[in-house]
Parts: structure tokens; sequence; C-alpha cells
């Protein structure tokens, strides 16, 4: 991705300048700029006695220890807009709403036995009862595990499993671009797998739009959640939770096969996605308490189930007092133009999308959103990738009409909300870079071969953090080893983001992608490894090999190399076969791009596989293949090449 040398200036008077004092004066002593904000910004039931304690190394953070705090809301004002499927099908539910509904469930999850510290695992549609499931659970001191709609039995299964998770909430069905989401049946196949038999006590499900799915046949496991709920008092007082106590957990890729559990904690997390969402939006002025002046009208289109969801859909604005859309379709349902189909209705100021969904959109030209009054937009966001600077523009040109920020919000599941991104009207954006770090964040270029930092303002390297912040996952869910390796070892007194970038002569971060073996498809992050053992899962299967193939709309594709078993030869239906178990495995949304059986893949001389080759050979760059003189059998790379080519 080449770097454009268009910048462009922020329109307001508020200075780059005073954004560098600001920054500068927040990490020279971040434990006190976090406390001083943690004591203005939330409602402490008890005090805390201490900012900022314990290391990297050794994994001990902890924010705001001794306070004691839940979540308090407003009254009267929309907390939620909820659009549905179809088009025009919304709901707007208010503060005092969205608190008698909270309180309801959290009482029938608490009739139900719920208490304190366990893990509940919700598998739901985007409806309103998903965002009130979550805010339940951390009202009980529950801790919720989301897993997004998109993936399948086997995937819910393994992280029902790992997080001994008793309670599971599902809905009947849901719809998503006109089409069924069989929730409870996916939930009851993961549900009746063996390694769930005994841990799960009770499936509470929600009646859900579509078909009802599988029959109520296990009555002793499932609960009609509707009528529980209906029977409850809109009255539950809130677990008076400790600031580093876990609020939820969220399961994402790594590059070993076991997805993991990342834990983040109550008092930290709540502040940072708070204090991000107001900032990196510019919402601070307009809705934080004041009641004058325009309201936002803030509208991030990410699914609850992934980190996005949770912290700029549920928690970042409703702690902000903000009102926040649940958006249930797809940007093409039932048109390319329900984005701007949905700004015009609803006047949104604050729109967050990701560059895949950019992408797509602008393939179908200007003419779409050109149809749709956009002039309510005031700040453009996006998250999940690099953007590239040709989608960039059309985002600021076509949407923004010239007018509007582009913040391009670079942060992971582990950082709880963003590290680097610009400020509306602050920082002058440079299209394809996030830009400069968030107050509190101190952001270094490291050498990846020695992990010494880079002094010099132009640097190259991996992405690292130097000092802790509230937001910050605390450990891997049961395995606080894999936290340290993971994150803390590589680099040590350092957090490792696992990517890399380059930092240009004003000291913008570019970033150049993941330097693990973790894939970014369409925003979502797939470990090479765990598609490679849903390959190797299936009897053909000997030995896979898998990597991301650049892709125009998707950012990154899954291309699967496989040697077969004897007895077993390439067939087109083979091929769908082991599309089919990736799917099952882990689900549609990391359906293969590409298979390539082979006989055999590159090795070196000591039998490892050369997937450095094998992503030339995949991406067709086979004039930068590198040190070829290890590789056993050099002839592989002109066989495989021809497939791929083939294949595309
Ligand atoms: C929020 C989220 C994290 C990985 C991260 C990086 C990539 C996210 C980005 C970006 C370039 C941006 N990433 N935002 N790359 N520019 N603005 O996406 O979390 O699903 O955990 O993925 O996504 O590679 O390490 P998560």
């Amino acid at each position: 991705m080449g770097e454009l040398l268009e910048v462009y200036e922020a329109s307001t008077s508020a200075s780059l300048a005073q954004y560098k004092a600001t920054h500068a004066s927040s990490i020279s002593d971040v434990s006190g700029y976090w406390s001083e904000l943690a004591k203005s910004k939330l409602t402490w039931f008890a005090p805390f006695s201490e900012g900022l304690s314990g290391s990297f190394e050794e994994g001990s953070v902890s924010w705001f220890a001794g306070g004691r705090l839940n979540f308090v809301g407003k009254e009267n004002e929309t907390a939620i807009i909820w659009e549905g499927d179809e088009p025009g099908n919304v709901k707007h539910i208010s503060f005092h709403e969205l608190k008698n509904e909270v309180c309801k469930i959290a009482n029938a999850l608490k009739s139900a036995g719920v208490t304190k510290g366990d893990v509940v695992t919700l598998y739901m549609p985007m409806v309103p009862e998903l965002c009130y499931t979550m805010l339940a659970c951390a009202r009980i001191g529950a801790i919720h595990s989301v897993i997004f709609a998109g993936f399948s039995a086997d995937a819910i299964a393994d992280r029902i499993q790992d997080a001994k998770s008793k309670w599971v909430v599902t809905a009947s069905a849901g719809s998503r671009g006109g089409r069924n989401l069989p929730l409870k049946t996916i939930c009851d196949a993961a549900v009746k797998k063996d390694r769930c038999v005994g841990v799960v006590e009770k499936v509470f499900v929600f009646d859900g739009k579509g078909e009802t799915g599988s029959d109520w046949e296990v009555q002793d496991i499932h609960v009609k959640m509707t009528e529980l709920v209906a029977a409850q008092r809109p009255v539950c007082s809130c677990e008076w939770m400790d600031a580093e106590d876990p609020l939820f957990i969220l399961y994402t890729s790594g590059s070993t096969g076991r997805p993991k559990g990342l834990v983040h904690t109550t008092g930290g997390y709540a502040l940072f996605a708070m204090h991000t969402t107001a900032n990196s939006f510019g919402l601070s002025q307009q809705t934080a308490a004041s009641t004058d002046g325009p309201k936002d009208v803030y509208a991030c289109v990410a699914d609850a189930g992934w980190i996005t969801g949770h912290t700029y859909i549920v928690y970042g604005p409703l702690l902000n007092g903000c009102s926040t859309l649940m958006f249930e379709s797809t940007p093409m349902y039932p048109d390319c133009g329900r984005y701007w189909d949905m700004v015009q209705r609803h006047k949104i100021t604050v729109f967050y999308t990701a560059p895949t969904a950019i992408r797509s959109l602008m393939r179908f030209g200007d003419e779409a959103p050109n149809k749709y009054d956009l002039s309510s937009l005031r700040v453009l966001g996006t998250v999940g990738e690099p953007i590239n600077p040709a989608a960039w523009k059309w985002y600021f040109d076509v949407i923004g009409k010239g007018r509007c920020a582009v913040v391009d919000t670079y942060w992971q599941t582990e950082t709880g909300g963003h590290v680097i991104t610009n400020l509306p009207g602050i920082t002058p954006m440079k299209p394809g870079s996030c830009t400069l770090p968030c107050y509190g964040i101190e952001v270094v270029v490291l050498e990846s071969a020695t992990g010494k930092e880079i002094e010099t303002t132009e640097a190259e390297g991996v992405l690292a953090i130097k000092q802790p912040w509230p937001g910050m996952a605390r450990t891997c869910l049961g395995d606080h080893q894999r936290y340290l390796s993971v994150y803390m070892k590589p680099y040590p007194k350092y957090y490792f983001a696992g990517d890399g970038c380059r930092r240009d002569k004003d000291g913008y971060i570019w970033i150049t992608g993941r330097v693990d073996d973790v894939l970014n498809v369409s925003g979502h992050r797939i470990g090479t490894a765990e598609v490679e053992s849903a390959l190797v899962a299936h009897m053909a299967v000997a030995q896979a090999a898998v990597v991301g193939l650049p892709h125009e709309i998707k950012g990154q594709g899954i291309c699967c190399f496989t040697t077969l078993t004897d007895g077993h030869t390439e067939s087109d239906d083979l091929i769908k076969e082991l599309r089919q178990a990736v799917r099952t495995q882990i689900g549609p949304f990391a359906t293969p791009d590409m298979i390539i059986p082979t006989s055999a893949l590159p090795m070196t001389r000591s039998g490892k596989i050369m997937r450095r080759i094998l992503r030339k050979i995949a991406a067709g760059e086979l004039d930068s293949l590198g040190d070829t003189s290890t590789l056993l059998d050099p002839s592989v790379v002109d066989t495989l090449s021809k497939k791929v080519e083939q294949a595309r």
C-alpha cells in the first residue's frame, strides 16, 4: 500500500500542538492521568486506593484496585435505536426502558441460579435482548462470553467447554439479510456434544423471529426466556464489583489452533471504553452529561459478537449517555444503499464501519449514496484492518462530501479500545495511516529481531506499547502462561501487539499487517492453525498449510494447500467437502477462497513447511520468492503456482 502524499488538514482551531502536549503529559504519568478520569467519569460505590499497579512482565497489571463500582445510567433519553433486518423496522429504547429490561433479565438469570463470577455464553442475533443480556450479566456480576452468530456448533462447544460455562443464552432464530438464522438449532447441536454434556445446566431461549428451529425436546435444559423475563420485576439491585473483577471474556484467534478467552475488567475497561468513544468520535461536548445542544446520533454497524460491538456499540456509547444504533442487517440488504438510507432516516452523525464494507459498496459506484441526504454526518470511522487509500478517499469524498473527519482507529480485542487513531478536528489525516497514539497510550516501534526500541522518528518494525493502560485484557481465561508468552514475553517490558508497522517522518503510524499466523479476512481474525486443524480432521487430508491471499474486497482471503492421505485423489467433490469441513468446524465466515490439493508442499530439508514461499505462490509473486536454497525439492514451486493459476 503506497503512502499518499496528501495530508488532510483538520478543520477546527484545536491544534495538533495541543494534542501533542496533552499526549505527552498523559504518558508522563499514566497512573495519574487515568486516575483523574476514573474519579470524574465513573460512579464509585467505594473509592479506589491506587491507580496503576503491577507490570507487563509479571502479567500483574491492575487499575483502580480496591474501588467498587457498577454502571448506573440516565433515564428518559434514547439509549438504543434498533434497526431490524427489514428497513424501517425500528425500535427506540430509552435509558429508562433499558434499565427495566436489564433488571428483568438480571432477575430471570438469578432466579435460575446464575451468580456472580459465572460465565454466561451468549449466542444471539443482533436484537436489543443481546445488549440487555450483556448488561444484565454486568449488573449481577456474571461474566458474559458473546459468541459471534456466524460461528458453528463446534466452535460454540469449544468455547463453552473452555470457559466451563454453565449458562447459555440464545434465541429461537434470527434473521439477517432476509435469511433465517437457526440459532437455537445450532446451539442445541453444540450443547449436545460430549464436551458440553454435564457442563451446561440451562439454555435460555428468547423468542426470535422466523422459525423456532428444533423442538423443545430437552425440557430440563431449555428455559423459555421471554416468558421467564415477563414474570420478573423491573428492579434488581446491582452487585458492587471490584474494579479488577472480570466484566466479560471474548474469544479471539491467535497463532495456535485454540482460540483464547481474553478477560476484560470492570473498572479499567469501562473507563477506557467510555473515554475513547468520547474522544475518538468527538462526542464529549455534545452528549456527556449535557442536555442542551445538538445530540449525536451514533452508529457503529459492526456485530456485537466482536470486540468492536462490545466497546463501540454497547459499553462506550451507553456509558457516555449517548444513544447507540444496533443494526441487525447487512450493508447489501435489500440493496447497496442500506447504510445511506439509514443515515438519512435516523440523521446519523457518527458512522463507524470496516474497510471491507466500504470496498464492497464502492464497487457499486456513487449512485446509491448520492440518492440519500447524508448531510447529518460529522465523523466517519473505520476499523479492523488497514484501509487502502482508494477506499479512504471514496469514504471521505462520496460519503463525507469532503466535510467529515475519517477516523482510522487501530486497536485489538486485547486492547479493549482504540490505541491509535486521529482525533476529529484535531489530527491532520493521511489516507491509510491510523496516525497518532491515543491519550495515555505510549506506542513504540521495535526492531523485530532484537526488540530494540527505534528512537528515530522514521522507523519500521513491530508495534508495541510501553506502559499499561486501563482497557488492556488482563489474562487469557484459565491460561495465564499463554497470555504472558503471546503478549509479554516476546519483547520483555513491552506489550507486543502482533502487528508490523512503519512510522513516517511526522510520527504517523502505518500498520503493515500481522506478523504472526493470524489472517484478517473482512476484518475477522482467523488463525491459520484453526483452519489447518479443521482440514486435517478430514480423513482425506494428510497435511495442511494455510496462508493469506490478497483479496480485493476482503483484504485477505484464505488459501489452503493440502496433501492427501493414501487412497484419496483430487476432485471437485473433495474440494467441496474440505470447504464444508472448515465451515462446520469454525463457521461460514472462515470459508476458504482456494483449496489446492497437492502431492507435495515446499519443505525445508529439516522437514518444516515453508509458509513464506506458499504466501508468495498464493499471491502470484514468483519474482520475489526470496531464498529458496533450503527447499528440499524446488520443483514444487512451479507445480503449485500452476495449480494456483488454474484455481483463480
Ligand atoms: C478492533 C479489531 C485486531 C487486528 C489488529 C490489526 C487489525 C484493526 C486496524 C487494523 C490497521 C486499523 N486492525 N484495526 N489494522 N488499521 N485501523 O479489529 O480487533 O478483531 O482483535 O483484530 O486487526 O492487525 O491486530 P481484532
